[in-house]
């Protein structure tokens, strides 16, 4: 098909986009990310400083993104601004060494942010597609992101056109954007397969700049393998949920799941596949990683909404070598959508994210390592978190070889407080928070959760800070950390050095 548009390429698509750009680029994860276009722009980027010329550009996309995009374009300190989550070594040191303008966000928010024009003007968008209409009909490739947004609110349109993805992935996505106040109403989701609005997006053909044809696989890497300690905490998980639908808090047929991103969520779903008192379920997540991919080939995964297919190339070639089986059990929708609170309250999902740390008290900290350094951003576990019906939060219980523990009196930041953090799980086990006091909450925690090796200490600090409503000292509340920071482990802690 002879398209409209001119055919560039992807150096002359670069050339065209100016320094103090603001681009909203696809992908949310690796998965559907642009990565010729923004390959480009890293190198056009190089020259310009090479030539002694100020070239940089603000990074929108859905959310974490591949080596072509956020890994070439810091590398190339060719990022001024970044929202709303990211993943990259480089770009996380330049963010944490304030080099870079990190916005940390909830990812269902930022289209209506974009919308509202709260982060100004999108000049460009740059998406990655497996098919373009004459008309400017739009077919995404791996994920939605903010893309369908990020399409229709930008000045100027470029399209990387991707050959390793089949334009038979039409069918698979359900683009809707709902209307900003006061005209929103509903959204009308009532379970995880309905389709509430478009295959494509249409674009005005006029606002198309050019599209550049590539053949690339996405840049999802693979997970590292299980370890004893995530294959417990998977069946920690997978036990508790038993236990729920055994006492009648959830339902027979079980609820929709949604789960994180990284090798602890990878296991906890491998966990959930393989115990076979776990219902067939079905999936209202954002991110599809490759352990989803045999539960719905056996059946036990039933259907899954998502936003992404963050799959590794391997998985994804089997995804797309059996395209018509997966056509049915797949819809990927924009973040928007499947991260809305609304969505998650009337599902009653049950939310598994992961946690940096959690404290006493049961707030959880997912982003900031000992409260200063970014490690990625909250990305969706705040929109699923707070609208649960049931949200759950694991990681081991230590980290770095036992010199930090996970539970620590006082979170160093916090992302998900008390109110909405209901089931904390590690290794260790299961700390069920539903209906209990500050106090009850923190011997539970350490009883439950904390590793052996923390719990004397951890319960010192609750004699040293008992009074009150919420069992917290003041200045010993950090004392974990400035232990570690001071001493390179905070086990054997001497609380009077820090008083
Ligand atoms: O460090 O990479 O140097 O080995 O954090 O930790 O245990 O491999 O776990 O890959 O599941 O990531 C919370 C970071 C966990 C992730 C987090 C260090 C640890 C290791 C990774 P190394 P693990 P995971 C879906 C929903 C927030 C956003 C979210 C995340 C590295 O899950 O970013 O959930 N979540 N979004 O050693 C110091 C501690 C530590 C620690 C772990 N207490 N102190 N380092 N680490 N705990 C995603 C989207 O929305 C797109």
């Amino acid at each position: 098909m002879s398209l409209p548009f001119p055919v560039l390429t992807a150096e002359e698509a670069a050339e065209l986009i100016a320094h103090n750009s603001t681009i909203g680029f696809s992908g949310f994860t690796a998965a559907g990310s642009a990565k010729a276009i923004p390959a480009a722009l890293a190198e056009k980027a190089l020259r310009e400083h090479a030539a002694g010329r100020e070239f940089k550009v603000g990074v929108l996309t859905g959310a974490s993104t591949g080596e072509s995009l956020d890994g070439a374009l810091a590398k190339a300190e060719a990022i001024s601004f970044r929202t709303p989550y990211q993943s990259d070594a480089t770009l996380r040191k330049q963010i944490n060494a304030g080099q870079v303008r990190f916005v940390d966000m909830h990812l269902s928010l930022l289209p209506q942010i974009v919308r509202y024009g709260y982060l100004g003007p999108i000049h460009w968008a740059v998406v990655e597609a497996c098919d373009i209409t004459p008309g400017g009909g739009i077919v995404l490739s791996t994920s939605v992101g903010a893309s369908n947004t990020y399409l229709r609110l930008a000045d100027k349109v470029l399209i990387e056109l991707n050959a390793m993805h089949p334009s038979a992935l039409l069918g698979m996505h359900d683009l809707f954007e709902p209307m900003d106040p006061p005209a929103r109403q509903e959204i009308p989701i009532y379970s995880p397969p309905d389709r509430i609005g478009s295959p494509i997006c249409v674009v005005d053909p006029k606002k198309i700049a050019g599209v550049v044809l590539t053949k690339l696989e996405d840049e999802s890497g693979g997970f590292d393998a299980a370890t004893p300690v995530t294959d417990q905490i998977g069946e920690n998980v997978a036990e508790f949920l038993v236990s729920e639908m055994k006492a009648g808090r959830v339902p027979p047929q079980f609820l929709p799941l949604q789960s994180g991103v990284g090798n602890i969520a990878n296991a906890v779903l491998g966990a959930l596949g393989r115990n076979k008192a776990v219902p067939a379920f079905e999936m209202y997540t954002e991110v599809l990683q490759d352990s989803v991919v045999p539960l719905l080939e056996e059946g036990r995964c039933t259907f899954a909404s998502t936003c992404a297919l963050t799959l590794s190339p391997e998985t994804m070639r089997r995804v797309t070598g059996n395209l018509d089986f997966f056509k049915k059990k797949i819809l990927m929708r924009p973040q928007e959508i499947t991260n809305h609170p609304e969505i998650v309250r009337r599902l009653g999902i049950v939310s598994m994210n992961t946690a940096i740390e959690v404290d006493l008290g049961g707030n959880v900290n997912s982003t900031h390592v000992m409260g200063k350094t970014m490690m990625n951003g909250i990305g969706g576990s705040g929109d699923f978190t707070r609208n649960a019906y049931l949200s759950v939060f694991s990681c081991p219980s230590t980290a770095k070889n036992g010199k930090i523990s996970a539970i620590v009196p006082l979170a160093s930041h916090m992302d998900h407080s008390e109110h909405s953090v209901q089931i904390m799980i590690t290794e260790q086990g299961v700390a069920d928070l539903r209906g209990k006091d500050p106090h009850e909450r923190a011997e539970l925690i350490i009883s439950r959760c904390a590793h052996p090796d923390y719990r004397p200490q951890l319960r010192e600090y609750l004699k040293l800070a008992k009074e009150g409503h919420e069992p917290l000292s003041l200045s010993l509340g950090l004392a974990m950390h400035r232990q570690f920071l001071r001493h390179g482990d905070m086990r054997g802690i001497d609380w009077e050095e820090f008083r």
